[in-house]
């Protein structure tokens, strides 16, 4: 067993990850900590220039309300959320960041994002609340502005890439920081600090994807984001909500393409191979999940939903217009050869420009199967579940909301220990992005402004409970021993098999990966079920990941990459059983086009207009799970 050099790192304010939420929260806390000479430490699993879900950048920002010059109203952003996620959401954190997240849009500009502007200089809109950017470079010009206000602190300010976190570290019920090894260098890291930012991230790859063999690795969500803010936070003990609400994204199959730019800003229409239009056809569908179903724009996972139907009925593929809706847009230039034959080049442009700025790996699929959008209709499919907060999913930490807007019955979750901004039910331990839950439709914009709210929380958390947590050396020797297990495990019996992949005394981490899959997709409502489950399967889910879980403590790694693999897999295996937990506990079905439940195949709202909520005892190694009211805002 190589030796690991431990390395400890004291500072005030511990932010984990390096994406839209950690560079939000990483800009916001260097301001308040030159002011109070406070140390900010950020802690990356990669290089934050391209880190995180926008590595391959975006074509839109999804967010942006223009709430200054009145083309929308906060409570417009609270409705819309409201309605897309079926009635439950935290219309608190929604407002808070609704409020915050158009000035995070105009720092993006301002750092060199370039915005699409039309002829009268207002943004161009891909939709009511999205706009569309030139988008390649936007993660490195947001870190870049996250690392320029890092290293204003000067030697108050550090930053570590290519360091992967694996736990948690407490002092009672305060975080005390956070431990994790270099994916570099025989080190490991030992994080104390006063308050701590778990943004990590959501979760891909904890169902089998559609992806698999020769396609394995393509997903729409990073397959990096491996669940490790969940499992960061629900380690803790933090009270986690809405794990049962994965988001199932429509997307260009097999490339993943995204729709929105599509049916938003093309204006294209989604038919099956008959050339029905199911959004019409099966329309009257939605009354059945009224009021929502009824009210404008139709819930995405509705949408989802009677796209399902149809492949039920038989009649897949789905497939979304591309010439259609092109040869629409340049109708009205038709009696002009020169004007329309300008047209046709700019929306071909713009349509090779969406996916070459966000999901390059689709423009080589179109390439490479003869695709030109505007001659050949392309097929879209229902994509594998993600677990992503800040998306049209809601999974995440119950964290809390501002002061002045969260409702009362939600601040008595927080007596406590005191009401900071974002902080989850643990002390000193805050989150944001794909971290919080029930604040759906953040986007990258939305994220990085949530995250800019949270560290203003944490640094007030630290500025009134100033004292260094304490940390047991022996818990840390302890807990290093346990992360670098699958090291030792596999030199030890490397030799025993001639094929290092087959060993009766450990599992690889990939292997345990397929296994988990399996199990998520088959019992859980994966792909291969259509998404449809019931309490059976469930029961026999779980009995199987526990199973499974005993046997995480047999991951070999055969170096550091493989380490990392190991724990990447053991965070998602917590992120698969507390939302499979969270999924028997609703009987209903309230998010068709996501989950079904085949024993409640109907939305109860008497019994079920509610959160669920659950907390993991790390003492006790046992859940406890239970109903939230939602409070509406009076809008
Ligand atoms: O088209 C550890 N997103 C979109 N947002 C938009 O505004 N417009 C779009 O067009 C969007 N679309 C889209 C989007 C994402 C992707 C992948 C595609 C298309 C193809 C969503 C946003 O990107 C998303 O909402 C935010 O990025 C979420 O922010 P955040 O901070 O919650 O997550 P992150 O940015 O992925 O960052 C995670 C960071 O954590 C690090 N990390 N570090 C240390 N230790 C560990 N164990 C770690 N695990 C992870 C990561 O390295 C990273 O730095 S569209 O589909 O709608
Ligand atoms: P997507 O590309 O699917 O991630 O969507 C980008 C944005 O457009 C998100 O805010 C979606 O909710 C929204 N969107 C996508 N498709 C539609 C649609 N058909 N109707 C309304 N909104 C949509």
């Amino acid at each position: 067993m190589p030796n690991f050099e431990t390395v400890t790192v004291e500072t005030d304010l511990l932010i984990i990850g390096g994406g839209m939420s950690a560079c939000g929260a990483t800009f916001e806390a260097a301001y308040w900590a030159k002011k109070h000479g406070l140390k900010v430490t950020v802690v990356d699993k990669a290089a934050m220039d391209r880190s995180g879900a926008v590595a391959m950048g975006l074509s839109a920002i999804n967010q942006y309300i223009g709430w200054a010059a009145g083309d929308n109203t906060l409570e417009d952003y609270v409705k819309y959320v409201r309605q897309d996620l079926m009635g439950i959401s935290r219309e608190d954190l929604v407002y808070d960041i609704a409020r915050h997240v158009d000035s995070s849009v105009h720092l993006f500009e301002k750092w060199g994002l370039p915005i699409w502007k039309d002829d009268n200089g207002k943004y161009v809109h891909e939709g009511r609340w999205q706009v569309m950017i030139n988008g390649e470079s936007f993660k490195v010009i947001v870190a870049e502005a996250a690392k320029n206000a890092l290293a204003s602190l000067g030697d108050n300010g550090r930053l570590f890439e290519r360091v992967f976190i694996v736990e948690p570290l407490m002092d009672g019920d305060r975080v005390a920081g956070a431990v994790g090894f270099s994916v570099r260098e025989n080190k490991f890291y030992v994080f104390k600090a006063k308050a701590t930012m778990a943004c990590m991230g959501g979760a891909v790859n904890v169902f089998r994807p559609r992806s698999v063999g020769e396609g394995l690795g393509r997903a729409w969500y990073p397959p990096w984001n491996a669940g490790s803010t969940a499992y960061f936070t629900i380690k803790a003990g933090a009270e986690m909500t809405c794990q049962e609400v994965r988001f199932i994204p429509i997307r260009f199959k097999d490339g993943y393409g995204p729709v929105g730019a599509w049916f938003l800003l093309f204006k294209a229409r989604a038919t099956n191979a008959l050339g029905e239009e199911y959004m019409v056809t099966r329309a009257d569908e939605l009354t059945k999940w009224a009021p929502y179903g009824l009210a404008k724009p139709i819930p995405a996972n509705l949408r989802n939903w009677l796209g399902m139907e149809d492949i039920m009925a038989g009649k897949g593929p789905l497939y979304i217009r591309t010439e259609e809706a092109i040869a629409n847009l340049a109708a009205q230039y038709k009696d002009d050869p020169k004007a329309f034959k300008k047209k046709m080049k700019e929306l071909e442009s713009e349509a090779w420009e969406d996916f070459l700025d966000m999901t390059i790996s689709q423009s080589l699929l179109w390439a490479g199967m003869n695709i030109q959008p505007e001659e050949k209709s392309s097929e879209i499919a229902a994509a594998e579940p993600y677990f992503i907060g800040s998306h049209s999913g809601a999974s995440g930490a119950w964290v809390c909301g501002p002061s002045d807007v969260m409702p009362d019955e939600y601040k008595k979750h927080w007596e406590q220990i005191g009401l900071y901004n974002h902080m989850t039910t643990v002390k000193g331990l805050f989150t944001a992005g794909d971290g919080s839950g029930a604040s759906s439709h953040k986007f990258s914009s939305g994220s990085h402004a949530e995250g800019r709210i949270a560290a203003k929380g944490a640094i007030a958390f630290i500025l009134e409970n100033n004292t260094m947590p304490n940390v047991e050396t022996a818990k840390v020797e302890e807990m290093k021993k346990t992360i670098l297990a699958p090291m030792d495990l596999y030199e030890q019996n490397v030799k025993y098999s001639s094929d290092p992949e087959v060993n009766p005394a450990y599992i690889k981490p990939k292997m345990f990966m397929f296994r988990l899959q399996k199990i998520m997709d088959e019992y859980v409502g994966g792909v291969s079920a259509q998404f449809t489950t019931n309490r059976a399967l469930l029961e026999r889910g779980l009995e199987l990941l526990g199973m499974l879980k005993e046997d995480s403590a047999k991951l070999a790694a055969a170096d550091l990459h493989e380490l990392l693999r190991a724990w990447e897999n053991t965070h998602r295996l917590w992120i698969a059983e507390s939302h499979l937990r969270h999924v028997l506990f609703r009987e209903e079905t309230r998010w068709p086009g996501y989950c079904f439940r085949a024993d409640y195949p109907d939305m109860d709202e008497p019994n079920w207009k509610c959160f669920v909520n659950s907390v993991y005892d790390p003492n006790t190694d046992n859940w406890t799970i239970k109903k939230v009211p939602v409070v509406n805002l009076p809008v």
